[in-house]
């Protein structure tokens, strides 16, 4: 690395959904430059071992921890044996996260509520428990994961956009709370990227995936691979007096009104 500022070797990194996606894409990133992996999912102890064995085929020390990022009592007993297994947290990367595609007037509560418990109550709760050992430590990086929706509205995604706006908030609420004890928190919002979540809107000739691409004025999908340097740069020296931004990795989406679909 061109100098000490971006080194993140021997650092820490607990990135939430990191068993796939862009989650696994920054903690990648992240693993590649040096940090050691602590790798969380919660569908099955089979998918985190599998992603574990991939993270170790690059080279990359990971370990991996099953626990519901919305359930309090898992968080606290995962983030205790995180510390003593591992070592502590340096940076937290909250990034697991959902989305359920339906319009306002036809969603029930109770999935407009799941969306918002998963995708910005979460990240409160994560954030509350590792922080505590950052304040001690005077020291530490916390990352939210935001989205093109904390910005911008679009039909059916309703739940998904009011947590991902919320998001944006929590982070310069968490950065006004936390500057103090020299932990930076920031948010990486990520454009269209080429992962799972969008593999049904991104199907060749799927409207939607003809529409991206002309509303992005990068003109393609993203990469996973692109959002590793802002999340190495939120997460080392380089970023100490960085605090409440989120940074958008968009390929121009947000700096555009767009234009039409003959341009
Ligand atoms: C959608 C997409 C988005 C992206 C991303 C955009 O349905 O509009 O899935 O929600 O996942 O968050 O930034
Ligand atoms: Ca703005």
């Amino acid at each position: 690395m061109s100098s000490s500022l971006f080194n993140v070797e021997g650092k820490i990194a607990l990135v939430t959904g990191s068993t796939h996606g862009l989650g696994m894409a920054m903690a990648r990133g992240l693993g590649l430059a040096g940090a050691t992996i602590v790798v969380n999912g919660n569908s099955s102890q089979e998918k985190i071992d599998i992603a574990v064995s991939e993270y170790k085929k690059e080279g990359i020390k990971a370990v991996g921890y099953k626990f519901n990022v919305s359930d309090e009592h898992e968080v606290i007993t995962a983030v205790k044996k995180i510390e003593s297994e591992v070592g502590n947290i340096d940076i937290l990367i909250n990034n697991a996260g959902i989305i359920k595609r339906t319009p306002l007037l036809e969603m029930e509560v109770a999935d407009f509520k799941e969306v918002i418990d998963i995708d910005l109550v979460s990240p409160f709760i994560v954030s509350k428990h590792v922080v505590k050992g950052m304040v001690e430590r005077k020291q530490g990086k916390v990352i939210n994961i935001c989205s093109m929706m904390s910005e911008l509205g679009r039909n059916s995604v309703g739940a998904y956009a009011a947590a991902k706006g919320g998001l944006k908030m929590l982070t310069q609420n968490m950065a006004t709370e936390w500057a103090k004890y020299n932990i930076q928190v920031n948010g990486i919002g990520p454009g269209y990227f080429a992962t799972s979540q969008t593999e049904p809107i991104r199907v060749e000739g799927h409207p939607f995936n003809d529409f991206i691409i002309n509303r992005t004025p990068a003109a393609k999908w993203g990469d996973p691979n692109d959002l590793a340097g802002a999340a190495i740069f939120l997460s080392s020296k380089a970023s100490d007096f960085v605090n409440g931004h989120v940074v958008y990795v968009d390929g121009g989406i947000l700096a555009t009104i767009g234009k039409p679909s003959n341009e």
